[in-house]
């Protein structure tokens, strides 16, 4: 898999990728206007990508656990201005955080170059939206939804699960006419998943890696590296971030998603130097 077509810019994955996060909440952008969200995300992601990303997901629901859900209109309305305004004014590939069929047409055709669907294309119409947007499209696994997944995860064999449950999508998707060239598939750390599963789809990364899709993986500052460094807040998850990212990227991923960009890049190249020897 040297490089993919995104929507007529060239992702390479001869070597691992950084994919910058950023999430366009009222928390976070939108109280102000318009105009000063476009600013503020449009410094942001200029930030990220001068620090090396090569994809910017740009996210309008917030996935987190116990968040509620987000109407259509409303994640339109947050989404594709920003997308628009990206796509006009920085030459990275961008990638639309959606689950609706709406949300993936209306920002394929702002310019986003890649799909990031956390409910692997199960939501009504979103596996004809994402055959007929002809972009790759990151495929993740997550136990139940995101209101209600963290209140008891149950797994046998976490890792067959995640495994069965990726193969039978990627299925799925080429029984709809999507090509398995265009899929990326995640095994969706935190989503429906305690501790101890995380860890295990970490260590076990490679028999993913092993389906032939390119891995993308998104640890970046979750619960599970909380958990690991005694109940830590997310201001002080940075190195465990930048740790797991390298660690994701050695045992096989193509793109970590991630929010502090600049440390990981520098990370992944370390991780990459080694890897690419023999
Ligand atoms: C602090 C910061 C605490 C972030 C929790 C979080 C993934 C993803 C998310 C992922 C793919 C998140 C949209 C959750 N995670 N997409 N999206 N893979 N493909 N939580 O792991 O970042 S949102």
């Amino acid at each position: 898999m040297p490089s993919l077509n995104c929507g007529g810019k060239l992702l390479d994955l001869s070597s691992p990728q950084v994919m910058g996060i950023l999430n366009i909440t009222p928390d976070s952008f939108s109280d102000g206007g318009v105009f000063f969200a476009r600013e503020a995300a449009l410094r942001q992601a200029r930030q990220m990508y001068e620090a090396g990303a090569a994809i910017i997901d740009v996210g309008g629901e917030s996935t987190r656990p116990g968040a509620r859900p987000v109407s259509v209109q409303e994640e339109l309305d947050r989404v594709i201005p920003i997308i628009e305004t990206l796509h006009a004014e920085l030459p990275v590939i961008l990638s639309v955080d959606t689950s609706k069929a709406e949300v993936m047409r209306e920002a394929v055709q702002a310019g986003a170059g890649m799909i990031n669907d956390v409910y692997a294309l199960r939501r009504e119409g979103a596996l004809d939206a994402a055959r007929e947007c002809d972009v790759p499209v990151c495929l993740m696994h997550m136990q139940g939804e995101p209101r209600t997944m963290q209140q008891e995860p149950r797994y046998g064999d976490v890792v067959q699960e995640v495994l069965q449950f990726l193969r039978q999508r990627i299925d799925t998707c080429r029984q709809a006419g999507i090509a398995r060239e265009k899929l990326l598939i995640d095994p969706g750390f935190g989503f429906g998943k305690r501790l101890q599963h995380n860890l295990q789809l970490m260590k076990q990364l490679p028999e993913l890696a092993a389906l032939g899709c390119p891995v993308l993986v998104g640890v970046s500052r979750k619960s599970m590296l909380g958990s690991l460094l005694g109940g830590r807040p997310v201001e002080g998850r940075l190195h465990a971030s930048v740790a797991a990212a390298t660690l994701a990227v050695w045992l096989g991923a193509a793109i970590v998603r991630v929010h502090d960009v600049g440390a990981t890049v520098d990370a992944v190249k370390v991780a990459a130097a080694v890897k690419q020897i023999d």
